[in-house]
């Protein structure tokens, strides 16, 4: 088992606890041999293995330190009464201000703070939430700051490859059944732009899809060909960028003609809107409505078989 991996009988290392958890390893080595919050088993090479009850009272502990309460005081709480504290405590009692501590750290180029700052957001906010709310919201900052001249074209790099890698690494943790609906995300031709692509991705498999993450400047007739291998129920395309808009219509109208009679095709991203008079291509404009359109989407078929 590498550092990351879950185990066989589906025990989890002490990086994947710390990531699903919001601590830091050397937090939860820390509380473990003072205050014996959670006791792990052993692997045969002696790693720490947790479980998944583990990792829950963990997420706890660590929602209501972040609320302000000491480590101290509430490690022996057992589990429904520190949920009773987690609802009582308003949510921003002792809330960051998330957008601004993680500009912040992209101003100061510390990608470590700033993947810090997103998994604190994500554990309070929720995924969909935290994408909506504070992650693309910092990306079109950073995009405003930088066509002013206030920001680096190289914060701007730094940014958006740790926001990728944190959606990425996300996305691999969710939705892997094999079972669940297949869904498509990408930018299309011409578009590097792939944050879009990789929050829908990540939106659909939140709500239950098999999510096949391709990427930005993916041609017309690959991603038919892709949705077509894949059986795909539905196709998601992030247009941030207008680009070159006579040839972005040309493919989306290839779109619109050659994919599968019963595969949904849903646009979104900033730019989406131009193409509105498209048939047949659904706009939707943020992950809360894509959320619940997927879903609808996956009741729909589910009625249909
Ligand atoms: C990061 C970035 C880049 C990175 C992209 C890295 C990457 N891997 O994605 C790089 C450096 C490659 C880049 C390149 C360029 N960029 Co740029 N970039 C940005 C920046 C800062 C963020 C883009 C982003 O991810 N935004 C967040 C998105 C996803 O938010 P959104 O579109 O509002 O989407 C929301 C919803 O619509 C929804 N959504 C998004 N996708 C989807 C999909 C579906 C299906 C659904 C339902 C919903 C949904 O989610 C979001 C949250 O609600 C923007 C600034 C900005 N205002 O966005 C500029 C920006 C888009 N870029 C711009 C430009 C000009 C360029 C370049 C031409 C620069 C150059 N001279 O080379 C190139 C073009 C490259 C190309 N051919 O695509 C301009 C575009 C201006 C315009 N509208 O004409 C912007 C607006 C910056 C600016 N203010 O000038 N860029």
């Amino acid at each position: 088992m590498n550092e990351y991996c879950i185990s066989m009988d589906g025990k989890y290392s002490i990086r994947m606890a710390a990531q699903l958890s919001g601590l830091t390893p050397i937090t939860i080595r820390t509380w473990e041999n003072r205050y014996q919050v959670v006791t792990p088993e052993r692997s045969g090479g002696n790693q720490r293995l947790y479980s998944d009850e583990d990792v829950k009272r963990l997420k706890q502990l660590s929602r209501a330190v972040d609320r302000g309460y000491k480590i101290g005081n509430i490690c022996s709480l057992p589990a429904e009464e520190l949920e009773e504290i987690l609802l009582q405590s308003p949510i921003d009692r002792k809330s960051p201000k998330y957008l601004e501590l993680s500009l912040k750290a992209v101003e100061d180029l510390n990608p470590y703070l700033l993947d810090e700052i997103l998994e604190s957001a994500v554990l309070e906010m929720g995924i969909v939430e935290a994408m909506e709310q504070l992650i693309m919201p910092m990306m079109v900052q950073i995009g405003e700051g930088w066509n002013r001249g206030e920001w680096q074209i190289y914060q701007e790099h730094m940014a958006s490859e740790l926001v990728k890698s944190f959606l990425l690494r996300k996305l691999q943790l969710t939705g892997k059944s094999e079972k669940a609906p297949v869904a498509v995300a990408a930018a299309p031709a011409g578009q590097s732009h792939s944050l879009g692509a990789a929050a829908a991705a990540l939106t659909a498999s939140i709500a239950g899809f098999r999510v096949i993450y391709i990427g930005g400047d993916t041609p017309a007739e690959d991603l038919v060909d892709i949705v077509k291998k894949s059986d795909a129920l539905v196709l998601l395309l992030s247009i941030v960028f207008p680009g070159n808009p006579g040839a972005l219509r040309r493919d989306l109208d290839t779109l619109v003609k050659s994919l599968p009679e019963g595969c949904r095709f849903l646009a979104g991203g900033s730019s989406a809107r131009s193409f509105a008079s498209i048939q047949s291509m659904e706009i939707t404009d943020n992950l809360t409505l894509l959320r619940q359109r997927l879903q609808e989407i996956r009741e729909e078929r589910s009625i249909e078989y």
